[in-house]
């Protein structure tokens, strides 16, 4: 059976995780399940950073021994994680005997290799990010991550000789591209290696607080040193050989973008030194953003993961985190966004699929499906699509894409059921075997879809399957074997009914001031760390409305016609009115007019923007890769002063699609974004009103 050891970052104790720590948890949680999926051995770890000074100081100031407080915040990180329902299979303290072994183990090693000296450091010091800083990495006098002055420190250290490792690093980034990613990551760390590497320091005296230097009982290790080897002590270095030899070397560290010097540069060297095989891959993911800043216990800028997840369940704040952040970029977390997705993903989307199957069962076959000896309908050949789109997606860790895929069959069942509509069929005695072709292809769609969403929303997905008829353990799904469809005619399903599971929120809330004053409402106890996201009604501050179902007392046929608040809807031709009329009443324009069958030469359409980066040596330019609806094309914009690439990643905007190519800064543009100018000419980016309803290749009148 193939092997896959997957790492997070280990945290720093010295505050409660934070939306931004648990996005990473969640993040790697997903891949860890979906390698599981598909059947691979899979090892997870996650842990705590224990030896750090403002882990020590926080203790001093609770008045606590900073064992004892780290072993409080064991508990704490432990409950958030289990709320959050991260399947971790080992966690790693760094003041286990078994971390002290593997770091004393690696410090030898790299002495013993000749590659640790003495001397004497002086310059500045984050304790923010527990890192040295040079005149350069300042703004203002400021750490760039924390906005506040470093301590200028001046002591004996152990220095480890990182400048010997710079070509080696160069020659496994050359042979190995997939060694670091995202691309924009790696070209940062070549950028830096290329421009030279100092010797670092190791070591910090004058501090209890830590793991004896072996050489030097009075130094303790470097707190980042310390943390990095991990990694290696939790799987048996200088301990377990076995353990080791199993596990090592990790196929994926996931990360944060602001430490991938520390796991690209340091620890690679770090393990050349000592002759270790070096990590497979590292993923530098992107930061979760809280009004336009970092989320940041330092900067006091956080959000409380176990307050998203009680709002409105762990399955919707971690399908929200993994879906609406690319994976590698920036992204926002806000409430009302939060919201937003939540109705449309899974109150309109996947609940509103869940219940409409439920009800038709029941309400035309009892609740029993019998597959009909009829060959599958469409819905075989989109599932199959999916299905391959989504493990390409995964594999390659763009779990915002392979999510993406598994939704995309959500919305074809939810188009087929719009246009085959059942109920008509069920009307016709004549046309039963078709009805049942139907009602199970739905079923199949649903059970796949829920399959593929497994490593997301754990809890949802066991629900959603147990009611299509399939109930069972999902850790013992396998792609391979279950992400077939299946339908073989006399193949039986029971459809459970049940309450919605995601009760839609109210969206006739009296505006943003309403919503600004108004006291969120938590839910009540009975929702914390419910498995499936189900929600009591009646919840005050944020009123649901019973999600647009089917039941037995509604008027057959109409709502079931309600298609879920989906799909292409092209807003009305320019004909409508007559564009005379409008001119008329219009003061004369600047330009000269043009006919409207001029203007119907302009194709103009909704695009949503996948990946954006700057473009080089140009202060203007943004290179964009947008989906058009048929595809992913190559657009150059000139909004770079205005707009960071990183946050248009997963925005809807409006282009000009039948433009000839033309290329700026020597890249081809194949299109224009459009954007209105400020009263200083800047940019201000056009956005579809709904891009639920108007979505990338909708075209625009
Ligand atoms: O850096 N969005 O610990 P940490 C996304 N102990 N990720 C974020 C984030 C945000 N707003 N804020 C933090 C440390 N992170 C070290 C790691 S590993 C050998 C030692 C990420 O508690 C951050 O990038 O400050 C890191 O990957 C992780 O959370 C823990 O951060």
């Amino acid at each position: 059976m193939s092997k896959f050891y997957i790492t997070t970052a280990i945290d720093y104790v010295n505050s409660r995780p934070h939306l931004g720590t648990a996005y990473e948890k969640i993040a790697a949680d997903v891949i860890a399940r979906y390698q599981r999926l598909c059947g691979v051995d899979t090892r997870f770890m996650m842990g705590n950073d224990e030896h750090s000074q403002n882990v020590f100081q926080r203790a001093r100031e609770l008045g606590v021994e900073p064992l004892a407080f780290c072993d409080g915040m064991e508990r704490t990180f432990r409950d958030v994680w289990a709320r959050l329902d991260i399947s971790f299979d080992d966690f790693i303290r760094t003041t286990e005997a078994r971390h002290r072994t593997g770091v004393t183990a690696l410090a030898s090693r790299l002495a013993d290799a000749g590659d640790v000296y003495e001397g004497f450091f002086e310059g500045w010091y984050c304790v923010s990010c527990e890192a040295f800083k040079t005149e350069k990495d300042l703004e203002d006098g400021n750490c760039p991550v924390h906005g506040r002055p470093p301590q200028w420190i001046k002591e004996k250290n152990h220095f480890f000789r990182l400048s010997k490792y710079r070509q080696r690093l160069l020659d496994h980034y050359a042979a190995h591209p997939e060694f670091l990613e995202p691309e924009i990551r790696r070209n940062e760390m070549l950028r830096l290696l290329e421009s030279g590497l100092d010797d670092i320091s190791m070591s910090r005296t004058g501090q209890a607080w830590g793991i004896p230097v072996p050489s030097d009982p009075g130094s303790v290790v470097y707190v980042w040193f310390d943390a990095l080897i991990n990694y290696i002590s939790g799987v048996g270095y200088g301990a377990d050989e076995e353990l080791f030899r199993i596990w090592w070397p990790a196929d994926l560290h996931v990360i944060g973008k602001d430490i991938t010097r520390f796991h690209c540069v340091i620890w690679p060297a770090m393990l050349m030194s000592a002759g270790v095989p070096l990590p497979r891959r590292v993923f530098g993911h992107g930061w979760v953003h809280w009004q336009g800043q970092k989320m940041s216990k330092s900067l006091g800028t956080v959000v409380d993961p176990l307050e998203a997840a009680e709002r409105l369940g762990p399955d919707p704040l971690r399908l929200y985190l993994t879906k609406e952040i690319a994976f590698g970029q920036d992204g926002d977390f806000t409430w009302d966004r939060f919201e937003e997705r939540y109705n449309v993903d899974l109150a309109n989307n996947l609940g509103n699929l869940v219940s409409r199957l439920a009800s038709m069962a029941h309400r035309y076959r009892g609740g029993r499906l019998v597959a009909p000896p009829s060959g599958p309908g469409p819905l075989a050949e989109a599932a199959s699509r999916a299905v391959a789109a989504y493990r390409e997606a995964m594999d390659a860790l763009a779990l915002h894409t392979g999510i993406s895929a598994a939704f995309g069959l959500v919305d074809a069942a939810n188009e087929y059921i719009a246009a085959v509509e059942p109920w008509f069929t069920a009307r016709d005695p004549a046309r039963a075997a078709e009805l049942d072709r139907q009602l199970y292809d739905v079923s199949e769609a649903l059970r796949l879809a829920a399959l593929l969403l497994t490593p997301v929303m754990p809890g949802s997905c066991r629900e959603v399957l147990a009611r299509v008829g399939t109930p069972g353990d999902v850790s013992e799904l396998n792609l391979d074997r279950d992400a077939v469809w299946t339908t073989p005619p006399g193949a039986e399903r029971r459809i459970a009914k049940g309450d919605p599971l995601w009760p839609r929120l109210d969206s006739d809330r009296s505006g943003p001031t309403a919503r600004a004053g108004a006291q969120r409402t938590v839910p009540p106890p009975a929702m914390v760390g419910r498995p499936a996201g189900i929600a009591p009604a009646g919840d005050a501050g944020m009123q649901r409305k019973e999600q647009r179902t089917m039941n037995d007392s509604e008027q057959q046929g109409a709502d079931e016609a309600v298609p879920a608040a989906r799909g292409p809807e092209v807003a009305g031709s320019t004909a409508d009115g007559g564009p005379g009329a409008e001119a008329a009443a219009s003061p004369a324009p600047a330009t000269p007019r043009i006919s409207i069958d001029e203007f119907a030469k302009v194709e103009l359409r909704v695009g949503r923007v996948v990946t954006a980066e700057a473009v080089r040596k140009s202060k203007k330019l943004v290179r964009l890769e947008i989906d058009d609806g048929a595809g992913v094309r190559q657009v150059v914009a000139g909004i770079a002063k205005v707009y960071e690439p990183e946050r248009l990643v997963g925005r809807h905007v409006v282009f000009v699609a039948n433009l000839q190519p033309a290329k700026l800064m020597g890249i081809e543009s194949n299109g224009m974004v459009l954007a209105a100018l400020d009263a200083e000419g800047r940019p201000v980016l056009l956005t579809p009103d709904d891009p639920e309803r108007a979505p990338a290749g909708s075209a625009i009148r």
